[in-house]
Parts: structure tokens; C-alpha cells; sequence
């Protein structure tokens, strides 16, 4: 059997409780299939390494985590040091120093959740959004001038390359290609912001071309938030930019039932790097340290992991036992409405498992 080296940056907050719970159910679902097997390795980087080192990773961080097949992250974000710290100095540095320029946020109401939206159930909402996760407005070109003073001047210029913003939206059209309605909806602000995004749906019209089975259609990002909602449907594969994907995919989350629930993966899809995965919610300070947080997000974006490395039937028998347990209400943690602590969670996917 094969063995992966996964490594495993719980990070901050709930970070801490959920990864290692993903842990232990990917450690379980490895003895029981005895398809592939695990060799994990933790890496303490996050919010307490940074109050002792003054950096949230080593430098050699990256490096290190090139040697491994994959990387599951928890969550960057501490209550006492400022968020964009704790973002750019590790999961950003992590993302753009492995260039894992596709993030992809497979959204669908799993069995037994109560989506918000009235009238729309699983058949109504089953979509993939690929962000761009290298550039655009998060490149972290711009600065400060006259620092405190009433002159003062801001800006965070959001940069987009030819490059990339072609290699970003050829994944989009590949994974749209992929899926059976083959259908992608290409997202931008190309009325307002009128150089890149401009560029973009220009690229977009070129990348097209060597799509012809795929049916896709252009949407502006704010209108893109009521189609969400009034419908769903209409959507299958969306791509956008790096904030504008950010934005819509927490949208997303809530549509399907919660943020807890959602997964993602950071993939650097030719393969030269190892590929992150996470839940996309982030520290939730406000129920950390209480048991309360939901860990299927993990799950989920372990499932996404094991389908990255090409292990299917491992990923549909995690999928298979996560969707046994939502299923049923009294396995819900409280974002769901429910009384299940996190350990309750872990240990009915243990049991689903062995069915
Ligand atoms: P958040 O995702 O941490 O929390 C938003 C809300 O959702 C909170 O009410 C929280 O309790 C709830 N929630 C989130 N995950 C949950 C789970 N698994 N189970 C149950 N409830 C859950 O977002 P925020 O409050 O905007 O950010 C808190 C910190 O996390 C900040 O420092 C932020 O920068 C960081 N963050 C990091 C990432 C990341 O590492 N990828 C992503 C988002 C936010
Ligand atoms: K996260
Ligand atoms: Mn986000």
C-alpha cells in the first residue's frame, strides 16, 4: 500500500480542534479500507509560535512543506494579533510560495441540513467556485503614505496577469467540462473596475474557444449574489477573482447550511507542489476552546484531499459516512442547530465508518 505524508498545520482557534480530529478519521478510514496509509506530521506555525518567534511560520516553512503529498490547515487568525499578520504571514505565504493558484469550493446541501433558502433543496444547489488564489486584489501590491496624517494615501492595488488569470480560468473550464452539466458562469466587475477585470472577460472569451462543449455566460459579481439566491439552479461552475470568489463562496457556505460545513482545497493543479486543504471558515473566537465547533468542514476538505491524491474509493467512503451523519439531527453541532459537541461528530464518523 501506498503511504502519504500529510502534513498538518492546525493553526489557530478552532483550527486546533478540528484538525485533529480529521486526523484521526482519515487514521481510521486508512485501517479500514487498507487502500493507503498515512504519515502525519504537525507543524505548531499559527498565532502562538508567532508570539514567540515574531513570525507565524520559519522561513524555511514553504520548503519544508514541499516535501509532502499534502497539507491540511486549520485556520490563521488570533484574537490579539492583527488579521492581516496572521493571513499574509502564514496561509497566504503557504499558497503563494506553493503556487496553488486554483482554491476550489465544491458547495451542496448535504442529508439532513436545513439550507436557508425556502423552496430550494440538494437538487436545487450543487455548484463548484474556483477563486483565483495568487493575485488580484490579494497580491499585496499598494502601501501607505503620510502614515497617520490627514494626507494620507492607501491603496492595494489589485494586480492580474495575463498569466494568470488564463491559467486560472482554463482550470474553471476543465473542471466545468468535467461535471454533467458542463456549464461555467465567469464572474467579474468589469463594468466598474475597467482594466483587469475588462482583461479578464476578454480572456475569458479566448479561453472559451477551446471549449466549445461547455455552455458559459458572464455575470458582474454583485448580481451574481442575487442569482445565488434567486436561482440557484441557473448555476453549476462559477469562477472569479480572488475577493470577489472569497466573498461569494462564504455566501455559498451559508446557502448550503453553514460555514462549518464547507470545505476547500488550494490546489497547485500541475502537480509541482503539494496542494493545501481546509475547512474555509477560519478561527471563530467567539466558540473556541467549547467543543461547539462543527469539524465536517474538515472532513469534507479531507475528502477533497483524498480525491486529489487519486484515492476515490477512500474519498466516497469518507463522503458516504459524512452524509450518514448529518443525516441524522442529533449529530448536528450548534451553527447547525443542534447539541452535538465536536468529539460526538468525530466518533458518529468513526461509527459510520465501520457500517
Ligand atoms: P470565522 O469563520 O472564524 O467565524 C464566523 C462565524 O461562523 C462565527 O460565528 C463562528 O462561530 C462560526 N463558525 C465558523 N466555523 C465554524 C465551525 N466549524 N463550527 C461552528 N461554527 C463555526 O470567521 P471570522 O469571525 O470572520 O474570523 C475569525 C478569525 O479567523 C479572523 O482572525 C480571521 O482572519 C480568521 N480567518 C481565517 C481563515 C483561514 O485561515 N482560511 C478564514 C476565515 C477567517
Ligand atoms: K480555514
Ligand atoms: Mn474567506
Amino acid at each position: 500500500t501506498k503511504t502519504y505524508r500529510i502534513a498538518m498545520i492546525p493553526g489557530d482557534g478552532i483550527g486546533k480542534e478540528v484538525i485533529p480530529q480529521g486526523q484521526c478519521v482519515l487514521q481510521a478510514l486508512a485501517q479500514k479500507t487498507r487502500r493507503a496509509q498515512f504519515e502525519f506530521e504537525s507543524f505548531d506555525w499559527g498565532g502562538d509560535y508567532y508570539r514567540k518567534h515574531g513570525v507565524m511560520m520559519p522561513d524555511s516553512g514553504v520548503q519544508t512543506l514541499k516535501s509532502f503529498d499534502a497539507i491540511l490547515f486549520g485556520s490563521a487568525g488570533d484574537p490579539d494579533i492583527p488579521d492581516h499578520i496572521t493571513l499574509w504571514g502564514l496561509r497566504l505565504k503557504i499558497c503563494q510560495g506553493l503556487d496553488q493558484y486554483a482554491n476550489v469550493r465544491p458547495t451542496r446541501i448535504l442529508r439532513g441540513i436545513d439550507a436557508p433558502l425556502k423552496r430550494c433543496g440538494p437538487e436545487d444547489l450543487d455548484w463548484v467556485i474556483v477563486r483565483e488564489n495568487t493575485e488580484g486584489e490579494y497580491a499585496g501590491v499598494g502601501g501607505r503614505v503620510h502614515q497617520g496624517h490627514p494626507i494620507e494615501v492607501a491603496t492595494d492595488v489589485s494586480m492580474m496577469t495575463r498569466a494568470g488569470v488564463t491559467r486560472i480560468l482554463r482550470y474553471a473550464f476543465e473542471l466545468a467540462r468535467s461535471r454533467p452539466r458542463k456549464q461555467l458562469t465567469v464572474v467579474t466587475k468589469s463594468n466598474a473596475q475597467r482594466h483587469a477585470m475588462v482583461m479578464w472577460d476578454e480572456i475569458a472569451n479566448e479561453v472559451a474557444k477551446d471549449f466549445p462543449d461547455v455552455t458559459w455566460d458572464k455575470e458582474l459579481v454583485d448580481a451574481a449574489t442575487a442569482r445565488m439566491v434567486n436561482k440557484p439552479r441557473s448555476i453549476d461552475t462559477l469562477v472569479a477573482s480572488n475577493l470577489h470568489a472569497d466573498i461569494l463562496s462564504d455566501l455559498a457556505a451559508a446557502l448550503a447550511g453553514s460555514l462549518g460545513i464547507a470545505p476547500t482545497g488550494n490546489l497547485d493543479p500541475e502537480r509541482r507542489y503539494p496542494s493545501m486543504f481546509e475547512p474555509i471558515h477560519g478561527s471563530a473566537f467567539d466558540i473556541m476552546g467549547k467543543g461547539l465547533a462543527n469539524p465536517i468542514g474538515t472532513f469534507w476538505s479531507a475528502v477533497m484531499m483524498l480525491e486529489h491524491l487519486g484515492e476515490q474509493e477512500m474519498a466516497d467512503r469518507l463522503m458516504a459516512a459524512i452524509e450518514a451523519v448529518t443525516a441524522d439531527r442529533s449529530n448536528h453541532t450548534r451553527d447547525l442547530g443542534g447539541a452535538a459537541t465536536t468529539e460526538a461528530v468525530t466518533a458518529a464518523v468513526l461509527r459510520a465508518l465501520d457500517v
